[in-house]
């Protein structure tokens, strides 16, 4: 009698449940049996899959001298969605580049460069040249894809130590999606980047957040919830996970910043304040639910660069007007793509 239930769970049951399981690995992607990510798993980087981190590690290339521990930063990141490199970037780098920075907010009349500013030209990208002074320099400010007027932006971004990182956090060979220069807190509201920053493998993003001065608590920091990038995804009705403007049948403020902070709320996932030092890095996962805190002290800056990169293969060309060839540059073994709508921007800070 027993053996006979041992046959039928054996040639009924259990290849339902095989199969079950399979379905739900594949479409739901659970990890460690809670997580849930809902972009497509064949697509996921492979960390994101379940490959095991030495594994990924094998395959990178590792610059001489890694301050780190490339693993257990990897397991970290794996985990919580983000990660913390201490004191990768040199000071003097960073300070050469906020002096092209400086020079284009103090002589914004010299330059073509595109910035947003708070409440200017209906918050469209505008050469910074005609954008007041105070406006430029104020609160809400920021200047757009910077790094592709600027060959030392270009070389700060794709720093070894951080392109090894990102690597194992996306696949061998990135590249470079775009970058926004910030002098104050943006003070935005929290959300996730992926359903804004897309490219045609909407799972290839991460973003590095490189301060050029400590980040002073009173200044309007990031804030991060660790582990928010597994939680599940909200449908912008008609366009699944992703947006998409005059498509998507929810709104960003009214619908989707309320989701995630119900949601957050839901699954116990708590909000960090991020103060780091001037040559750390923050990474976060392209799902990582994050924001810019309010400002306490409107003397305070907080100067950064947030650059977000994909691989190679999830972005095949430069995010506005490909080229025709889509020709790029490799610099330190990251790919920059040429921008067929601002070329005369291209490198005039060498
Ligand atoms: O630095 C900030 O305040 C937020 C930046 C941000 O969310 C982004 O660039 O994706
Ligand atoms: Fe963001």
């Amino acid at each position: 009698m027993l053996q006979s239930v041992k046959n039928f769970i054996k040639k009924n049951l259990l290849p339902t449940a095989k199969l079950a399981k399979k379905k739900i690995d594949k479409q739901l992607f659970l990890i460690n049996g809670s997580a849930q990510l809902d972009f497509e798993f064949e697509t996921l980087p492979p960390i994101d899959k379940g490959v095991s981190i030495d594994e990924i590690v094998k395959g990178l290339d590792i610059p001489e001298g890694l301050p780190y521990n490339l693993q257990e930063k990897l397991a970290f990141f794996e985990k919580n969605g983000y990660v913390v490199l201490e004191q990768i970037i040199k000071h003097e780098d960073l300070d050469k580049v906020w002096e092209e920075i400086d020079d284009v907010f103090h002589h914004n009349e010299k330059y073509e460069i595109e910035a947003i500013a708070h409440r200017f030209n209906n918050q469209a990208l505008t050469p910074v040249s005609k954008i007041p002074k105070e406006k430029i320099n104020g609160i809400g400010s920021r200047l757009n894809d910077f790094h592709e007027c600027s060959v030392k932006t270009q070389k700060l971004s794709s720093n070894p130590f951080l392109r090894v990182f990102l690597e194992g956090a996306l696949e061998k060979h990135i590249a470079v999606f775009q970058s926004l220069v910030f002098k104050y807190s943006s003070q935005q509201a929290i959300h996730q980047d992926f359903p804004w920053v897309t490219s045609p493998i909407p799972s290839h993003l991460a973003a590095a957040w490189i301060p050029f001065e400590d980040v002073h608590p009173d200044s309007g920091p990031l804030v991060y919830y660790p582990g928010s990038h597994r939680m599940p995804k909200f449908d912008f009705g008609k366009t699944g996970i992703l947006y998409k403007h005059g498509q998507s049948l929810l709104d960003s403020e009214k619908d989707f910043t309320p989701y995630l902070e119900k949601t957050l709320k839901k699954h116990n996932y708590n909000g960090e304040i991020l103060l780091i030092k001037k040559g750390d890095v923050l990474i976060w996962h392209g799902a990582l639910v994050h924001g810019g805190t309010p400002i306490k002290d409107p003397n305070k800056t907080r100067k950064s660069l947030v650059v977000h990169y994909s691989s190679a293969k999830g972005l095949p060309n430069h995010r506005y007007a490909p080229t025709p060839k889509n020709e790029f540059d490799t610099i330190n073994n990251v790919r920059f793509y040429h921008n067929n709508q601002l070329p005369h921007l291209k490198n005039i800070f060498k």
